[in-house]
């Protein structure tokens, strides 16, 4: 059985990430599993694929074992893609997913063109230094107010296409269904038959 570590520190992703790949026969180990709870990774890159092989790359290397991370964010029309690579700070560094949720509502405040996706790219960086890529889309329209009391970051908000309830709505596994990180992962799946 191919063992893994999920290189986040968000208890949502992981679980999201544990839940899928297990179903395809990997066993995932958390970051603090592997002794590795509070890491300091800057991510500084431009790009999904950046950010999420930083992140990867670094795991890999202080663990000594495969690693695989998720890089993601909320790209929304209107805003020209933004808060992009920056969702989880949209507020700024330090700020709640409150605050990002509140920030979003006011910059889209009177704004017809609702329409955004969520995009999630994940990497797995082996120790002999294959690396492989995964990227995954949800597209979606985004609400006038939150809905819903479920999942994390920006979920209140975003309405999939194709579903009449929100991703806080929803059940793990209807998510599963249709978001970004699982599309990803499937992917993921694929390029490693
Ligand atoms: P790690 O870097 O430790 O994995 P993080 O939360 O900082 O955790 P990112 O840098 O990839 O992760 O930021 C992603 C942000 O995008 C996240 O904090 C949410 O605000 C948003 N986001 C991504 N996927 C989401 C999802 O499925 N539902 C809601 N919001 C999501």
């Amino acid at each position: 059985m191919l063992t893994v570590v999920a290189a986040t520190q968000n208890e949502h992703k992981l679980r999201e990430l544990r839940d899928i790949l297990e179903k395809s026969g990997m066993k995932v180990i958390s970051q603090k599993d592997a002794g590795l709870e509070k890491t300091d990774v800057e991510e500084n890159g431009e790009t999904f694929e950046q950010n999420s092989f930083i992140k990867a790359d670094a795991i890999m290397r202080l663990s000594g074992m495969i690693a695989v991370a998720d890089d993601s964010g909320l790209e929304v029309d209107f805003l020209n893609g933004a808060p992009g690579v920056y969702s989880a700070r949209y507020a700024g560094e330090h700020k709640s997913d409150l605050d990002n949720n509140n920030k979003l509502l006011k910059e889209l405040s009177g704004v017809e063109n609702r329409r955004a996706r969520f995009v999630s790219v994940v990497t797995m960086v082996y120790p002999d230094g294959r690396v492989i890529y995964a990227r995954g889309e949800c597209p979606g329209t985004i609400l006038e107010a939150p809905r819903g009391k479920g999942g994390f970051g920006y979920d209140p908000l975003f309405l999939p296409d194709g579903l009449d309830k929100t991703f806080a709505e929803v059940t793990q596994e209807e998510k599963n269904s249709v978001s970004h990180r699982a599309k990803a992962l499937e992917k993921l799946e694929e390029l490693l038959k």
